[in-house]
């Protein structure tokens, strides 16, 4: 692609922070719920985040979901997923063993009765510098609050009603998201439209416009997956078979001391372009995070070690927003960067 071009592309993540999104780095805050008119207009239309205070007040989960002996009597009988890794990092790019090839790992998940499961995602013990050796996230994403929480669904709302008026629609899905500290979820993106409500602890998101698409190094990495032993309690990292490759962002925003120099290296266009707009989501507030948005998360536990959020995804418009994007993913922006050797590709 010529300079003319890259100069083009760089011009556009300037042009819609300047003619939409903001130049700060910061996430718009209301006070309280929009109207659907006002939600619609101002943040679905120009694809815009938002962050809604005292949005949750009124569900029962507000407060009960603070206390556990609520949640362990109310899902004592039920069988949850939980998703298990050596370092809180699922669904994200991890060198394979003994190679310096990355693949895509996701978590070891096992089903466990919910109160089993709560425990050890707050009893995580520290060790090897603070680091455990296995971490616990609830996060099956897969409509998960309507199937394996439905016992908890009379203490939230099952949709966000303003949001649901403005777009049309009702959720397509409904997440619980129960973490701690060491959990993280990688740069990615979503073809929805997410609320995400936290109700106890906090969040901690990164967030990209769909246009700073090739800031993020997307590249194909084969598909792997963590077995857990549980007599060892070691974790082996085995390619899928046969191999499945995904694409996933390249850049991790927070690099160890050791490798930033040379992260800041591989992912210029990350590291020396504009800020990711930044923002932490507390307890009682909603997160708007519009659909295609790349976004990276981390989390701060409450008092008793969770953070509990449920997001309702719902479908995005295939519009012309989205064939845009689609033709901006389209455009190379550089030669081949080649920040990693991957293993021989055989799609994409
Ligand atoms: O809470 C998290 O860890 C990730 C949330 C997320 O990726 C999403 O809601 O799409």
């Amino acid at each position: 692609m010529s300079e003319e071009r890259n100069q083009q592309v760089e011009n556009l993540w300037q042009e819609v922070r300047e003619l939409s999104l903001g130049t700060t780095s910061q996430v718009e805050h209301l006070d309280s719920p929009p109207s659907p008119l006002q939600f619609l207009r101002n943040y679905v239309n120009p694809n815009k985040p938002c962050i809604i205070s005292n949005a949750i007040h009124h569900w029962g989960a507000f407060t009960s979901w603070t206390n556990d002996d609520h949640l362990t009597q109310t899902l004592s009988q039920t069988l949850v997923s939980l998703h298990l890794t050596p370092n809180g990092f699922a669904d994200s790019l991890t060198p394979l063993p003994s190679s310096s090839s990355l693949c895509f790992a996701s978590a070891h998940v096992e089903r466990l009765p919910f109160p089993q499961a709560l425990k050890q995602i707050t009893s995580t013990s520290e060790e090897n510098e603070g680091v455990p050796s296995i971490v616990a996230y609830a996060q099956e994403q897969n409509d998960c609050f309507r199937s394996e929480y439905s016992a908890l669904s009379e203490d939230v709302e099952c949709d966000i009603p303003w949001a649901s008026e403005a777009l049309g629609v009702l959720p397509d899905a409904v997440n619980l998201w129960i973490g701690n500290q060491h959990s993280q979820t990688s740069f990615h993106k979503d073809h929805y439209e997410n609320l995400y409500a936290v109700v106890t602890g906090e969040k901690h998101f990164l967030l990209l416009p769909p246009t700073d698409y090739h800031r993020l190094y997307i590249q194909s990495y084969p598909a792997a997956q963590y077995i857990l032993d549980k007599d060892t309690g070691e974790f082996t990292l085995e390619l899928e078979k046969p191999l499945r490759y995904v694409p996933w962002c390249s850049v991790n925003p927070y690099p160890h001391s050791a490798a930033k120099a040379q992260e800041m290296s591989r992912f210029p266009l990350y590291f020396n372009g504009p800020k990711p707009f930044e923002c932490t989501v507390k307890a009682g507030e909603i997160l708007y995070l519009p659909s295609m948005w790349f976004h990276h998360v981390r989390q701060i536990p409450d008092s008793k070690g969770r953070t509990i959020s449920i997001n309702y995804w719902y479908d995005m418009q295939y519009d012309m927003k989205y064939a845009y994007f689609n033709f901006l993913q389209s455009i190379r922006f550089q030669p081949s960067l080649d920040p990693t050797p991957l293993i021989k590709q055989n799609k994409d």
